[in-house]
């Protein structure tokens, strides 16, 4: 009875009145600004740790002081561990760099993850980074088709980039809804029994991680609608721009 009365509660939390989607985009769109400034403020040399700073800085400057979650920051073989804290390693020519953060406008979070890379890739960084995002884009296509069912969704990306890379590069679920907790109902996940209702936002953020390597996460926020879904992320996540110089 208490498990029943949990779901439900969590399923309705989950579907999105249109002024709490409104913060939830806000809060996007700030992120995105820092974002665009945290690329500029790179540089050859440059540590995690003050890079992860820099955007705690930018997102008080732009209004948005309090973050969804701690922000991360990852470069070189960093970015192959799902929980890297910033760190004093320095940013060096060929480094993959990660970054996942968001903010809460009106206590309603964002979350994003892009990976760049500092200078040409090699043929290996490519290749992750295009499977990486092929996969997201497989998940998101079944999504436009009507496709709501977590564990399926979960499948598509996890299928092909098994396929790919072996089994457990992919050591963490394929998404989760977004509100005023940054990992709430529903679950993108193998064992998931979820349905994504109409209205709910939901983070779509495969990945690879090559230990001793390196790694490549992508996540964009979509809001799923009644035949469709709604992609509230507004950044590039072509090779080509992902390349930094
Ligand atoms: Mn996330």
């Amino acid at each position: 009875m208490v498990n029943m009365n949990t779901k439900l509660i969590h399923e309705v939390r989950a579907v999105k009145t249109q002024k709490e989607l409104k913060n939830i985009i806000k809060a996007q769109r700030i992120s995105e600004k820092v974002l665009k400034d945290v690329l500029k403020y790179l540089k050859t040399g440059v540590t995690e740790i003050s890079t992860a700073q820099f955007i705690e800085n930018s997102f008080i400057k732009y209004g948005a002081p309090v973050l969804a979650f701690p922000p991360i920051v990852a470069f070189g073989k960093n970015t192959a561990n799902i929980h890297h804290e910033p760190n004093k390693t320095k940013l060096k020519i060929g480094d993959t760099v990660m970054f996942d953060f968001g903010c809460t406008i009106n206590s309603y979070c964002s979350d994003m993850t892009r990976t760049y890379f500092w200078g040409k890739p090699n043929k290996k960084q490519e290749k992750i980074y295009l499977a990486v995002l092929e996969a997201e884009e497989k998940v998101i296509e079944k999504i436009k088709k009507g496709e709501r069912r977590a564990s399926v969704l979960d499948k598509v990306a996890r299928d092909f980039l098994n396929k790919k890379f072996g089994a457990k590069k992919f050591p963490h679920g394929l998404g989760h809804g977004v509100g005023t907790v940054i990992h709430e109902w529903p679950n993108l996940k193998p064992a998931s029994g979820d349905i994504l209702p109409e209205g709910c936002v939901m983070t779509i953020e495969p990945g690879i991680y090559l230990k001793n390597f390196g790694g490549v996460r992508i996540e964009d926020m979509v809001l799923i609608t009644e035949k469709s879904c709604i992609n509230l992320t507004n950044v590039s996540k072509s090779l080509k721009d992902a390349i930094l110089f």
